[in-house]
């Protein structure tokens, strides 16, 4: 009953199992939102935004590096906000990377937000496709749109929803300007009132094929796992985290948590 109600969280983690016991307390349910990006982006700053906490923020990058979390209440409604390590990739080429993939694989957050540089646009979305194929709940923040005015960059966040199939929303996070409708944004997905389809360039043939031939291998070992095509492709890369977590059976936990969710 607790792991339906608060589907979304990681029972596994001590932040989950703390999020857990209050949630009994309470009464009400909390919706957890990752905060996901390239370094440097401004994940923080948006976070302390919204929080009112002071997660450490500065001019470098690689300053967060450890996950940290705090809540904040729109509309009645609390979120679990959950500041990421800023990373380049979904890989887990490096620990920042593991930290950030693993809660957004094995958290299951309600929404995950990727805040992108508005100046870097391009070579930010490579993060932006690889969390939507992890998750369909997605809301990309364009942040430092005032650095892109400044320097004539214009960018079309309708479009770039558009095109992206997942709502986009300009910010500019040091100032406050966009985040009302940032977090309009996600709680319409949360709650369902924006369907996403997210829109992910497609991969080479060849590994479409060998993907195929993985997935009823995947389900036929893990029949409850919402991810299976993710973990293929992951798989086919040298994932060596997805190997293990295939072989040891830490899989097998997600996806009971998954069915019991559902
Ligand atoms: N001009 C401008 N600066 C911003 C904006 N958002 C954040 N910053 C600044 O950008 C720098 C980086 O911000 P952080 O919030 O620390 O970035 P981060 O994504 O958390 O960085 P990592 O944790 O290292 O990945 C800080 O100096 C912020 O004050 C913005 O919209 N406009
Ligand atoms: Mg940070």
């Amino acid at each position: 009953m607790i792991g339906k109600f608060l589907r979304g969280n990681c029972l596994d983690c001590p932040a989950g199992r703390a999020l857990a016991d209050q949630s009994v307390e309470t009464g009400t349910r909390v919706y957890s939102i990752a905060l996901a990006g390239n370094p440097n982006t401004g994940k923080s700053t948006v976070f302390n935004a919204l929080t009112g906490l002071r997660q450490h923020t500065g001019n470098w990058p690689g300053k967060t590096v450890k996950r940290a979390e705090g809540r904040f209440s729109r509309g009645g409604v609390t979120y679990q906000l959950v500041d990421l390590p800023g990373t380049y990739s979904l890989l887990s080429a490096s620990t920042d990377e593991e930290i950030a993939r693993d809660f957004i694989l094995f958290g299951e957050p309600d929404c995950t937000v990727v805040v992108v540089d508005a100046t870097a646009l391009e070579r930010n979305l490579n993060l932006v496709f690889q969390v939507m194929e992890i998750t369909d709940k997605v809301v990309v923040c364009v942040n430092l749109m005032d650095e892109a005015r400044r320097t004539g960059i214009e960018v079309n966040v309708d479009r770039l929803s558009e095109e992206l199939g997942v709502p986009a929303v300009g910010t500019v996070a040091s100032s406050g300007e966009g985040l009302d409708d940032l977090v309009a944004a996600i709680s319409k997905v949360i709650q369902g009132q924006i369907v996403t389809s997210p829109k992910i360039p497609p991969p080479p043939a060849a590994a479409t094929a060998l993907v195929d031939d993985l997935v009823p291998r995947i389900r036929a070992l893990y029949p409850d796992l919402r991810n299976a095509r993710w973990i293929a492709y992951r798989l086919i890369e040298g994932d060596y985290r997805i190997r293990e977590a295939l072989m040891s059976g830490e899989l097998a936990g997600l996806a009971q948590r998954q069915a019991g969710a559902s």
